[in-house]
């Protein structure tokens, strides 16, 4: 097969979010990829954002994990997987089932996911496999069987489009679905949807917000229950074909809508914009889902929807966006421990036999397994012996995550699956099994309006890695089940799977993609994007536009709620500590964190504080806080900002051990969950900050890797290179020796020092170009950063270690624009030299925002910041220049 001598572009999927764009990658003749959007795909219609632009920086072997280890020494496939297999049968056979465990992840494929799904819960008989989507969609899936016996998305990414109001609820749509916000602006531009955001912090989402509500942190089941009891009283329930309204209303009247930290006015805005318009669509994510009562807030929320019959017709209905790409197709296999397959029950003895037969299974689990944060504590308690985690990396991304590490670390048998090396997981495992990743998978996944598209492979496996489904179905046909996982292709699972829907449909399931059960590979290779269900009066539409549920009575849910705010928001916590996303990097940034151009816009973990949070601690903008939880402590740079409010300060979850000291902020929080999902709250932690007292900071640009070891430090990619933030409160006797140490050479540096400013600058070259500079300070350092990172490899010029770009240099400032690579102050000068009166006048002169347009929101800020306050804004906000002066 000479698939990768082609230079034709291949049609594939985005791997990272649940909009899942379609993409054209082309393989490039020196290895690599080029990146365009599918116009074709429903999804995207050609439309990227900077992290699918960036696909092709993000494929190769850089940092792959290429051959499997055990005890981290290189070993074949044959030796690892005997035991793999060995391990675990022998762990099942003197402790039974329930003593291995295996954590998935939303970003497997369908047919890596059926596998896991099928090994665990049909052959080893437990139901101890949950997934990463348990930190992410759980409290939408239970909120959804509650309100409509099923887990079911109603909506399309089209009602976005249709509707005349979109609400967006705990949902930073401009920087975590970017495209689907593309789409969103471009209706809003064309016919006037009304947007509403609610959210305790001003997000670029807030950008294109009609109405924005700073709601207080929990809060938003209140905010629904007033707008139930207002619904009511206007009449507009009557009629609803609904079960447990009286009950739903009596609770939502007796609530307090103060509680929501919103002025009156403005609760009457949100209720007159609900109440006009009817075709309304509720987006919400995880400042809904990850809280302890995020259940509860989402039947809230769907309570509105159903009350009202404002559900599954054009342009209304609530829209749970999923995160990850396949967070859907995980539920579709069933893979959360407390599901079957194809939406079955695993609680029901008719599913479970159903299901039993139609795999020939020697045993089916009668009961839920482990949830995550169960499992893990399983795993501390050493009930868990055998562990097998695959394509997640829980060491950093659950909460209280040094307890977490402790437990794998003591865990009997570890065995990691991933594509990279070097993760904070990876390096717990006893045994590690290299992935082939995206690029090299060949699958399918559902993005989060039920949509069904390929991933195809554009190039061969790096090293000897494999794809996920193989490895555990050799490891399965070594355990004794041959048989049952004898697959030669993805194909044939996609078709297995499928069966397995038309036999959950017949009792009853949602999910139903039966006509593609006789599928042979070459069908599936010509597979177009489609919605499910395929079948039937719902053929690749909506749901419950007709008011029928798929609960016993036919009839829609309501769910009393009772409004409970955090723990954190209690006035003896000092803060509140709201955690998420930025735009340019994905998760632990194992992909997202070797492409330079995603690694500019935001280069350190940082905290948000408002102002006078900040002056009361003590800190200053671009200092360092320790910030302490009582699970752990993480250190942090100060981003000074009134988009928080006091005592909510915001930190990005991206930073690992592999790229900050002490950044992981998941170190931080609890392992406090929902009590019906068991989704941990992950946006409210009781916090304590306190200044940092570095006696140094430093920056570092390096053509090779940098070694730091200081207190606080984080690394990120540059273009030809490696640069490092850095900080002590212990300076160093030596600098050159430090420098040296650091970045790893044994030349002696050129040193300029003013000792007077308390500045030291070293610069190593190699006859006259530069490889490495490293500049220390006493306060925050204050220069070009991009000016450095662009010398690297360049001949040295006089300016450099004055820290400035020369006459002829424009210093770029922080990346604005990751896509054309346009910093904050090139924008400043072309605003204001060029009168650029537009985001399109931007991008005609500076090809700024006209790309991906995810960095429109912020170019719009600065357009006008600058308007009100003239070009001076160099030297401060709007985004705090920590780099650049
Ligand atoms: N760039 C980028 N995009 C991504 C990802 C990524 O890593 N990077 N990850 C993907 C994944 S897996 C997911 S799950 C999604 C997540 O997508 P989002 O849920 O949109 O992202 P978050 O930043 O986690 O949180 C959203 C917002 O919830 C707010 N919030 C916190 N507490 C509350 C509250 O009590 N009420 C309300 N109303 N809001 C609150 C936060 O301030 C935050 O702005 O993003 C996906 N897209
Ligand atoms: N405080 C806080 N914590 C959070 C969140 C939050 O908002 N706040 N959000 C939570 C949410 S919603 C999510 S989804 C999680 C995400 O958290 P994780 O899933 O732990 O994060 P990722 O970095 O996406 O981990 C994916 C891993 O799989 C590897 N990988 C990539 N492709 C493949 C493949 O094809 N096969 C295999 N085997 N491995 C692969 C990557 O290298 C990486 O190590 O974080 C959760 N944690
Ligand atoms: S919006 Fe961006 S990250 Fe999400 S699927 Fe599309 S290109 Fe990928
Ligand atoms: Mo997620």
């Amino acid at each position: 097969m000479n698939m990768h001598a082609t230079t034709r572009p291949v049609r594939t999927t985005c791997p990272y979010c649940g909009v899942g764009c379609g993409v054209l990658a082309t393989p490039l003749p020196g290895g690599g990829l080029a990146i365009t959007g599918d116009l074709d795909h429903p999804a995207n219609f050609g439309r990227l954002c900077v992290k699918g632009t960036a696909l092709g920086d993000t494929v190769g072997p850089n940092g792959r994990l290429l051959v499997p280890r055990i005890d981290g020494r290189d070993t074949s496939w044959g030796e690892a997987l005997d035991l793999v297999a060995n391990r675990f049968s022998e762990t099942i056979d003197r402790h039974g089932p329930d003593s291995v465990a295996f954590y998935v992840s939303g970003q497997l494929l369908t047919e890596d996911y059926y596998v896991a799904n099928k090994l665990m819960k049909g052959f080893i008989g437990s139901a101890n496999i949950d997934t990463n989507s348990r930190l992410c969609m759980a409290s939408s899936v239970a909120g959804h069987r509650r309100a409509f016996g099923s887990d079911t998305v109603p909506g399309l990414y089209e009602d976005l489009e249709q509707a005349d109001c979109v609400m967006l609820v705990g949902s930073n749509l401009a920087w975590c679905h970017p495209v689907l916000f593309q789409r969103l602006t471009a209706a809003r531009e064309s016919r006037g949807t009304k947007v509403v955001v609610i959210d305790p912090r001003r997000t670029a989402t807030c950008d294109i917000a009609d109405l924005y509500l700073p709601i207080a942190p929990g809060a938003d089941a209140a905010l629904f229950n007033l707008l139930l009891s207002e619904v009511h009283r206007r009449g507009m329930t009557a009629g609803a074909p609904v079960e447990g309204l009286e009950d739903a209303l009596a609770a939502a009247q007796r609530g307090n809508p103060a509680i929501t930290g919103l002025p009156p006015d403005d609760l009457a805005r949100f209720i007159e914009i609900w109440c006009a318009n009817e075709r309304v669509v509720t987006v919400y994510s995880q400042g809904i889902n990850q809280s302890d009562s995020g259940t509860d807030k989402v039947n809230a929320i769907l309570n509105c929807h159903i009350a009202t019959g404002r559900i599954g017709r054009p342009g209304m209905g609530p829209f749970s966006v999923t995160g990850q790409p396949n967070a859907m197709g995980g539920r579709e296999v069933g893979g959360l421990a407390n599901m079957l397959a194809c939406h079955l029950d695993i609680d029901n003895p008719v599913h479970r036999e159903a299901v039993r037969q139609f795999w020939n299974a020697p045993r089916m689990p009668e009961a839920p397994g482990l949830k995550a944060l169960d499992m893990f504590r399983a795993v501390d308690e050493r009930r868990i012996k055998a562990l097998w985690i695959i394509g997640t990396n829980p060491a950093m991304s659950m909460p209280d995550a040094n307890r977490v590490c402790r437990a794998i670390a003591g865990c009997d048998f570890v065995v990691v699956s991933d594509i990279m090396a070097q993760t904070d997981t990876t390096r717990l495992a006893d045994v590690l099994l290299p992935a082939t990743g995206w690029g090299e998978k060949n699958g399918t996944v559902t993005n989060s309006e039920r949509r069904i598209s390929r991933q195809r492979p554009a190039l061969g496996p790096v090293g000897q890695a494999r794809d996920d489904w193989r490895i555990m179905a050799e490891v399965a046909q070594r355990m004794g089940w041959a048989d049952a996982f004898a697959w030669t292709h993805p194909s044939q699972i996609f078709a297995e799977h499928a069966a397995l829907s038309g036999i959950a449909g017949r009792l009853g399931s949602d999910f139903d993609i039966s006509d593609c059960a006789g599928w042979d590979r070459s069908q599936y290779d010509a597979m177009e994007p489609f919605l499910w269900p395929r079948a039937g009066a719902r053929q690749g539409g909506r749901f419950f536009g007709d008011n029928s549920y798929h609960t016993p009575s036919g009839r829609g849910r309501m769910v009393q709620v009772t409004p409970r705010l955090p723990p954190a928001t209690t006035p003896s916590a000092a803060f509140c500590l709201n955690t998420g996303r930025v735009r340019d990097q994905w998760h632990s940034m194992t992909r997202t964190g070797t492409s330079p151009r995603l690694s500019r816009h935001l280069a350190e973990p940082f905290l948000e504080l408002n102002p006078c949070d900040a002056e009361s601690l003590g800190v200053s903008p671009a200092s360092l806080a320790r910030v302490t939880t009582a699970r752990g402590e993480a250190i942090l740079r100060v981003l000074v900002t009134d988009r928080v409010a006091p005592g909510q300060p915001f930190a990005p979850i991206h930073w690992s051990d592999q790229t900050a000291s002490a950044g992981r902020v998941n170190a931080l929080t609890a392992p406090l969950v929902d009590p019906v999902s068991g989704q941990p709250a992950l946006k409210s932690t009781p916090a304590s900050i306190a200044p940092f007292a570095a006696r140094w900071y430093a920056y570092a640009a390096s053509s090779r890797p940098i070694r730091p070891d200081s207190e606080y430090w984080a690394l990120a990619a540059l273009p030809g290179g490696y640069q490092a933030e850095l900080a002590g409160s212990v300076v160093p006797a030596d600098w050159t020796v430090a420098a040296q140490r650091l970045l790893d050479l044994d030349i002696q540096p050129m040193v300029v020092r003013d000792d007077r400013r308390g500045v030291i600058r070293l610069a190593f070259t190699q006859g006259s170009q530069l490889l490495a500079a490293l500049f220390v300070s006493e306060e925050p350092v204050a220069l070009s950063r991009s000016h450095l990172a662009a010398a690297l490899s360049q001949d040295v010029d006089g300016t450099l270690l004055a820290g400035l770009p020369g006459p002829d240099r424009q210093d770029e400032g922080a990346t604005v624009c990751a896509c054309a690579g346009v910093g904050i102050n090139r924008l400043i000068t072309a605003i204001t030299e060029q009168g650029l009166l537009s985001l399109d006048d931007v991008g005609r002169a500076l090809g700024a925002g006209a790309n991906c347009g995810s960095c429109r929101p912020e170019i719009k800020a600065l357009m006008l910041r600058l308007k009100a306050l003239g070009p001076d804004l160099r030297a401060g906000p709007p985004r705090q220049e920590v780099r650049a002066r």
